[in-house]
């Protein structure tokens, strides 16, 4: 078993997978309930793993007791990196939120390439190459995730400490047209070279990833071997693979089907039986292109009256960065756009869209799923995108259709039975939308069962094997992904 190649797991990320809350003077820690935690808490209690990251309190407060009570309840460490508002503020909202996530994504123009900002990004992936340093041995795996922490393997090996880290990266990894703007390319892609192993979550992503090397790397050189393609650069040796993370299939299932939800979910099928739910679920971001999907509405409204009072748009939307000027902006035009289509276009006992602006509960998220007809993600730009994966695991009556935005990293395994569109394209999602309105019963339960069975089979477990057999075998599990542009039809 590949567990057995290390001693602890360390995971490393950006926050803790808790959220402390102070209720009079105590702390109350609450799990986080991502499928990354559910996954990775076996492996982490084994053998008493560690997870390192921002307890997202200020630093003047200490939580270590209510965190090594968390500890000891769950059976791995929670090992705190305080921050302070300085370093908050350069590394986190600036660099992380204002460099690397509009770059990574292809909005290179809403980057703020601010010297400090990268001062502080160092500073703090530097911190937390301290902590490793502190609580880890020899012996034990360090995983670490995500665009906030790029170059703390760097940090590492610069203390020289022996350590065998490896890195997944969560979002996109975007073409040298896009990446080569970074002021500080060389060092980052220096950081990630100083990884045993880079994790990606697409093909694209990946060979992004190669092509960047080969414009910034004079001595680059490269072999694939399976399913991993092996680099070296200079003094760097490392391994790259792409990795489609996904969800615990079984959990969301048995939600699906338990009472509780299928109460909540007939109670709401009895709110608009006459018309079909077209379901948005997504994090405010403008990454999410959620603007471009009310107009899309819009124009399947405008472009086939047969559909209107019969179709509802049916949009959660879940706070996010909301201190930061754009996104508030980004709600500002959401909640005018709501207004305006809902003006233009509501009549006596039918309203075109629904929108709630909110976190939901598990169990309401999952009957939303289950109540809706479709379900419509439409992001610009996406990592993987774990919403359409959750729609189709919970569509478990196998009636649903599932339209996707072909820049989603999830339409590289779901193509062949999602509706693919080009999100920027409203005509285009304004004709799937009726397509998928009026697709044969027949029809939605094949690609419904197709969709799930890939989603069965290729869940958040696979995802840990095989990045964990890739690091420590050197051979990654077989998990067919398509380039998405090699299928899309070509030019005739
Ligand atoms: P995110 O950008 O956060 O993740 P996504 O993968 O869609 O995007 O995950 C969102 C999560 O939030 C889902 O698990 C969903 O259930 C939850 N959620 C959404 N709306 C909610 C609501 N109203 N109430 C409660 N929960 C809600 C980043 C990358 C993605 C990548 C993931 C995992 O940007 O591309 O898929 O990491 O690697």
């Amino acid at each position: 078993m590949v567990q057995d190649e290390f001693n602890r797991l360390v995971v490393v990320s950006n926050r803790l997978p808790v959220a402390l809350k102070k209720k009079n003077d105590d702390w109350e820690v609450k799990p986080g309930s991502g499928g990354l935690v559910t996954a990775l808490a076996p492996v982490l209690s084994r053998n008493g793993g560690i997870w390192m990251g921002w307890p997202g309190t200020a630093e003047e407060e200490d939580v270590t007791g209510p965190l090594n009570d968390f500890s000891r309840e769950h059976g791995y460490w929670l090992h705190p990196v305080i921050l302070s508002r300085e370093d908050l503020h350069g590394y986190y909202y600036g660099f992380s939120n204002e460099v690397l996530w509009p770059l990574l994504h292809g909005f290179h123009n809403r980057c703020n390439f601010k010297l400090e900002y990268w001062e502080r990004y160092q500073k703090v992936n530097s911190m937390f190459a301290g902590e490793i340093a502190k609580v880890t041995e020899p012996e034990d795996y360090i995983w670490v995730h995500d665009y906030h922490l790029m170059l703390v393997a760097k940090e590492v090996a610069r203390n020289k400490l022996q350590r065998n880290c490896g890195f997944f990266l969560h979002i996109p990894f975007p073409g040298p047209e896009i990446f080569l703007k970074l002021p500080w390319r060389r060092e980052i892609l220096s950081g990630l070279l100083s990884y045993d192993l880079v994790g990606f979550q697409t093909i694209e992503s990946l060979n992004n990833f190669v092509s960047c090397l080969e414009y910034l790397c004079f001595d680059m050189d490269y072999s694939i071997d399976g399913t991993l393609v092996k680099i070296k650069c200079g003094d760097y040796n490392t391994k790259a693979g792409n990795f489609p993370i996904s969800i615990d299939f079984d959990e969301f299932a048995d939600k699906a089907s338990s009472q509780e939800v299928s109460q909540r979910t007939a109670k709401l099928n009895l709110l608009h039986p006459e018309q079909q739910i077209i379901l948005g679920v997504d994090r405010l971001d403008y990454t999410k292109g959620l603007p471009q999907r009310f107009e899309s509405l819009r124009q399947a409204l405008l472009n086939y009256p047969d559909l209107r009072g019969k179709i509802s748009l049916l949009q959660l939307v879940v706070p996010s960065r909301e201190e930061v000027h754009e996104y508030r902006l980004l709600k500002e035009e959401i909640e005018r756009l709501v207004g305006e289509i809902n003006g233009q276009f509501t009549e006596p006992g039918w309203i075109p869209i629904h929108y709630l602006y909110r976190s939901l509960p598990r169990e309401d998220l999952i009957s939303f799923y289950m109540a809706s007809d479709m379900a419509l993600v439409t992001p610009l730009c996406d990592g993987m995108n774990l919403v359409c994966k959750e729609y189709c695991v919970c569509n478990y009556h196998e009636n649903g259709v599932l339209i996707l935005s072909e820049f989603a990293g999830a339409a590289s395994q779901l193509y062949n039975d999602a509706i693919l569109v080009n999100p920027n394209c409203v005509y285009e999602v304004a004709e799937a939308i009726r397509r998928a309105f009026y697709i044969h019963k027949s029809e939605r339960q094949t690609r419904m069962q197709n969709l799930r069975k890939v989603l069965k089979e290729y869940d958040i477990h696979f995802w840990l094997d095989s990045f964990l057999q890739a690091a420590f075998y050197g051979k990654a599990k077989e998990c067919p992904q398509a380039e998405i542009y090699r299928y899309l039809s070509k030019i005739d």
